[in-house]
């Protein structure tokens, strides 16, 4: 079976973009997949280390919460293996400073700074080196991220072309629908943790009113028709992708469901349909919530299972690469 992993970053709510683009499906294919919040990426940008605590804490409850079983995967915190680190630094002498810059999320998340973090550069190979640790076949993303699992691709082929064959060479994996959910205030953007729109942005854990709130100011045209367009009618496609994934019907489907409905129907169906998906991760966050220690447990063990295979890993690296064995 084919290897799945994927990691999310503890840096604000986790939002339905987030959701649908990755964490649901992840659910969803769970099996022996390994899944981790990313909490060394999320210093790439200024923060605070005790909002970053939290945030990593609350970030994992939630993962469990929408449904990720323990008995069934590995879910664990990127910092407990820090071998990863050591990765990180011996792909960093084979990805080049030239194809870091040329990434897209560099240059927006750089873009207006006055000065920029390394890390913030090198946010692709730490990533590159968590996904070719475990041996990963599959890479369950949105769409704003394939671009850094085909610098994975490239980075992983250039190793194994200059040591051997060493490293699984993965790939990514979009869903059908929902690849890019979208700023409900803002339709050519897509919906962000850390972009400061709070009417926009659909988080899992918002109440069934916010949700419904939300929904009803998004952003459409001023026409009447319910059509997946996402040239010319961004906000109702956007729409519909939500509508489509949290009833599991075919956009087509919908297109003819409400083609005549009117904006006020067609909206009132999607925040109830929203509500629905949303409201058994919301519930079981509560219970899960007031148990850290149950949750300390399961990371632990998330971790070890993680550690075995990582540690296997860097015994072929650090071999390939010609580092000294200690052992
Ligand atoms: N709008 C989105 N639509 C579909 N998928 C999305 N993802 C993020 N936004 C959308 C996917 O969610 C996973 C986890 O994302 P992340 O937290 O690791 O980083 P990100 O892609 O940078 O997400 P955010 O929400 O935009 O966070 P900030 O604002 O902190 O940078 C990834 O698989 C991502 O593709």
């Amino acid at each position: 079976m084919a290897r799945q992993f994927s990691g999310i970053k503890p840096t604000g709510e986790m939002h339905v973009g987030n959701y649908v683009g990755a964490v649901g499906r992840w659910v969803d294919q769970q099996d022996d997949g390994i899944f981790c919040v990313v909490d060394l990426h999320a210093m790439t940008m200024p923060y605070d280390p005790a909002d970053l605590r939290s945030e990593t804490v609350r970030l994992a409850t939630l993962l469990l919460a929408s449904g990720l079983d323990p008995q069934r995967c590995t879910l664990f915190v990127q910092s407990h293996v820090p071998v990863v680190a050591e990765l990180t630094w011996i792909l960093n002498c084979v990805a080049t400073v030239g194809e870091l810059r040329r990434m897209t999320q560099f240059k927006e998340k750089g873009d207006g700074q006055e000065s920029v973090s390394a890390g913030l550069l090198d946010y692709p190979v730490l990533m590159a080196a968590d996904i070719l640790l475990y041996d990963t076949d599959e890479v369950p993303v949105g769409e704003d991220q394939t671009q850094h699992v085909e610098l994975t691709r490239d980075v992983a082929t250039r190793f194994n072309h200059r040591f051997g064959d060493t490293l699984v060479v993965p790939k990514a994996t979009v869903p059908p629908v929902g690849a890019r959910i979208k700023d409900l205030q803002n339709p050519t953007a897509k919906m962000s943790k850390s972009l400061e729109s709070p009417q926009g942005t659909i988080l899992v854990l918002d109440e069934p009113k916010a949700i419904t709130k939300k929904v009803k100011s998004a952003v459409t045209d001023s026409d009447t028709e319910v059509r997946y367009d996402v040239e010319a009618k961004p906000g109702v496609s956007n729409l519909l992708a939500l509508l489509s994934v949290a009833t599991g019907t075919p956009v087509p489907d919908l297109e003819t469901e409400y083609a005549t409905s009117g904006y006020g129907t067609f909206k009132g169906a999607v925040a109830d349909a929203l509500v629905e998906y949303l409201r058994p991760t919301r519930e079981r966050y509560a219970e899960l919530a007031a148990d850290p220690a149950e949750l300390a447990r399961f990371l632990a063990v998330g971790a070890a299972r993680a550690e075995a295979i990582a540690s296997a890993t860097m015994d072929r690296v650090r071999t390939a690469v010609g580092l000294l064995a200690t052992r």
